[in-house]
């Protein structure tokens, strides 16, 4: 059995327990890509990928690689269960599959999770992001209808569906982040889903009163109909996660408590919503190529606001994906322009195939830590998230 994430942080938190100096506690960054391919940084693929990434490759030159690194599964949620729990994603009530739209949460209430492992080493904690692992959604099952809808639908809601969606989103939703280790959490639970909205903590920010207007199903942005919150707009949604991550960085730098940040991005996940700055940038004529460059733009900011903070040398990163490139978005047309998002392997997201699950896993810093490699080196295979076959068919 190769190590997980949570073995790693094990290991990394146990002179702390053995009451070792108050300099062997790291602050610890998660970063996690949504549908990023091994080969869409290029410091992983430098003869086959054609989007830029000069952060990513930073980050790789600075710290150490893994090249042969497995997330557990090609789908979100368990690849993201097992990031967080250290466990076979399969070893819960999903048999397969991801949690569904309003789903229940897949972590049991108390099982161990890298967050409140953390938690028990005095670390404050926080989450933000897509989390895409079920809340407990006070939605009555003779109303579950009402969060549906057309992706026809551009009239005003029905009274009946706002009432709906008013008497759930106006109380505390249980069994998300907050109630499995982290002390915070913001973010979208599944960006293409609804509800249409952030979430801060355990309630919704603001109220979603409307259906998601038809123009956003199309082009790879929203899949499911249901409530939004009026003029809901995609672009935000990835500076929006960057502005909060660098102000939880920031003010983490002041107080007296190491901390634990999983940053678990939306992108280049559907919608392929790019800003304005960026669209084109990537000259693939791809929009989740010009988000991949977004992308990498938004964790360099991230990465500024912890050098900026000075916390930076006592930070370890980790940056890795939970699952392959979506080839429906693309693939083919990318890949005939000389870029292939899964490098030298075979496949793309939702295959058992190797690019699928081979995760570009970056790990930097802390520099003062003696057990970290030199700069720019790198490793084959330390860091699966759970035992993974490497060719399963
Ligand atoms: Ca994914």
């Amino acid at each position: 059995m190769k190590p997980s994430l949570r073995h790693l942080l094990a290991l990394l938190l146990l002179p702390v327990a053995l009451g070792a100096a108050e300099p062997t506690k790291p602050n610890i960054l998660v970063i996690l890509a949504d549908d990023l391919g091994y080969g869409d940084i290029r410091a992983y693929n430098p003869t086959r990928g054609k989007i830029p990434t000069p952060h990513l490759d930073r980050l790789a030159a600075e710290g150490m690689r893994f090249t042969d690194a497995h997330s557990s599964s090609g789908v979100c949620s368990p690849s993201r269960y097992a990031l967080l729990t250290g466990r076979y994603h399969w070893r819960t009530r999903l048999q397969n599959g991801i949690v569904g739209v309003f789903g229940e949460p897949l972590i049991a209430p108390d099982r161990l999770t890298i967050a409140s492992l953390a938690k028990q080493h005095g670390y404050r904690t926080a989450a933000i992001g897509k989390w895409h692992l079920g809340w407990d959604w006070p939605i009555a099952e003779g109303d579950r209808a009402l969060f549906r809808g057309t992706k026809e639908n551009d009239a005003a809601a029905p009274e009946t569906n706002r009432a709906a969606w008013a008497k759930v989103f106006g109380q505390r939703i249980a069994g998300g982040p907050t109630t499995r280790g982290f002390d915070r959490y913001f973010g979208t639970d599944v960006p293409n889903w609804p509800p249409y909205c952030f979430i801060e903590d355990d309630r919704t920010v603001g109220i979603p009163s409307e259906f998601l207007p038809k123009e956003y199903f199309r082009d790879h942005l929203a899949s499911l109909p249901g409530p939004a919150l009026p003029a809901w707009k995609f672009e935000r949604i990835l500076p929006t996660l960057t502005e909060r991550a660098c102000a939880f960085v920031t003010e983490s730098a002041r107080a007296s408590q190491p901390w634990l940040l999983y940053l678990p991005l939306t992108t280049p996940h559907t919608p392929l919503a790019v800003n304005a700055e960026w669209q084109g940038k990537s000259g693939l004529n791809n929009a989740a190529a010009d988000l991949i460059m977004e992308t990498d733009a938004a964790i360099g900011k991230v990465l500024a606001a912890l050098e900026a903070s000075g916390a930076a040398k006592d930070t370890l990163i980790i940056f890795t994906s939970d699952n392959g490139f979506a080839s429906y978005v693309g693939v083919k047309d990318l890949e005939r322009q000389g870029h292939f998002p899964s490098g030298p392997l075979r496949d793309y997201k939702s295959s058992v195939h190797e690019g699928v699950t081979a995760s570009l896993s970056s790990c930097a810093g802390p520099a003062r830590s003696p057990r970290v490699r030199p700069a720019g080196s790198w490793s084959i295979r330390p860091t699966s998230w759970r035992p993974w076959p490497r060719s399963s068919a």
